[in-house]
C-alpha cells in the first residue's frame, strides 16, 4: 500500500478530464493531509455500467495499470426521480447531447421535481481497492439559474438551500453539502487513517 511518512502532504493523481472535479476535490480534501492532481489517461476505456462504483472502480485499475502509483477516479451522476433515475450514470453522454435544456424538456411540468447527484470516489494502489460513495437530495428546478460550476449544477437545487442552485453557490459552499464532496471527505478520513 502507498504509505507516507507522517505529517506529509501525499499528492495522489485524479484520473479526469474534468477540471471543475479536482478543485472540488481538493476543496473537501483540505486538513486531510491528502491533495489531488488531475491526470488524463490517454486512450482511458469508460466501462459501460448500471453503477458508479463499477465505473469509478474499473477507471482506477486501469489508471494503475498506465500510471505505475496509486490512482484516484471519480464517477458521477445525476439521477432523476420523474425520469426512473434516468440520466444515472448516462449523464456526460446526456450533457453532451442534450443539454440542460434538453433534459428540462424531458421533465417537463412533471410535478415531481426530486432529483439527486451521486459520486463515487475509486482509490487502487495495486493492491487496496476502496470506493467511497455519496449523494446529495434535491429538486430539478423549471429553468437554470446562476453561473459556477458545471454540467447540471444550474437545474439542481439541494433540499438545504431552498431553491439556491448549485450554480448560484461558490465553489466552496457547494462543496460543503455536495455528493462528490462528501465521497472526497469521506476518502480524506480514510487516507489519514490507513496511508
Ligand atoms: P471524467 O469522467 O473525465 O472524470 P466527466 O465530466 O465525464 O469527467 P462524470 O462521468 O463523472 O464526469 O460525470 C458525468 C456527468 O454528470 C458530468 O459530465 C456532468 O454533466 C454531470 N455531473 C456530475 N457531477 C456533477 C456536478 O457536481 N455538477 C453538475 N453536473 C455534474
Amino acid at each position: 500500500m502507498f504509505r507516507r511518512e507522517s505529517c506529509m502532504t501525499i499528492t495522489l493523481k485524479l484520473l479526469t478530464s474534468n477540471r471543475d472535479k479536482v478543485t472540488e476535490a481538493n476543496i473537501a480534501l483540505r486538513g486531510s493531509g491528502v491533495r489531488v492532481t488531475a491526470s488524463v489517461c490517454a486512450g482511458k476505456l469508460e466501462l459501460q455500467s448500471d453503477t458508479l462504483e463499477e465505473v469509478a472502480s474499473y477507471a482506477a485499475v486501469q489508471g494503475y495499470a498506465w500510471l505505475h502509483e496509486a490512482v484516484l477516479a471519480e464517477d458521477s451522476g445525476f439521477f432523476v426521480s420523474s425520469l426512473k433515475g434516468f440520466p444515472g450514470v448516462y449523464s456526460r453522454y446526456v450533457f453532451d447531447t442534450l443539454g440542460v435544456n434538453g433534459l428540462l424538456k424531458l421533465v417537463g411540468d412533471s410535478v415531481d421535481r426530486k432529483a439527486e447527484f451521486r459520486s463515487c470516489v475509486a482509490y487502487y494502489d495495486g493492491r487496496v481497492l476502496r470506493t467511497f460513495s455519496a449523494s446529495v437530495q434535491g429538486v430539478i428546478l423549471t429553468r437554470p439559474s446562476g453561473s459556477s460550476g458545471f454540467g447540471f449544477d444550474p437545474i439542481f437545487a439541494p433540499s438545504a438551500s431552498r431553491k439556491i442552485s448549485f450554480a448560484d453557490m461558490t465553489t466552496a459552499e457547494k462543496t460543503r453539502i455536495s455528493h462528490r464532496g462528501e465521497a472526497f471527505r469521506r476518502l480524506g478520513e480514510w487516507a489519514r487513517a490507513n496511508l
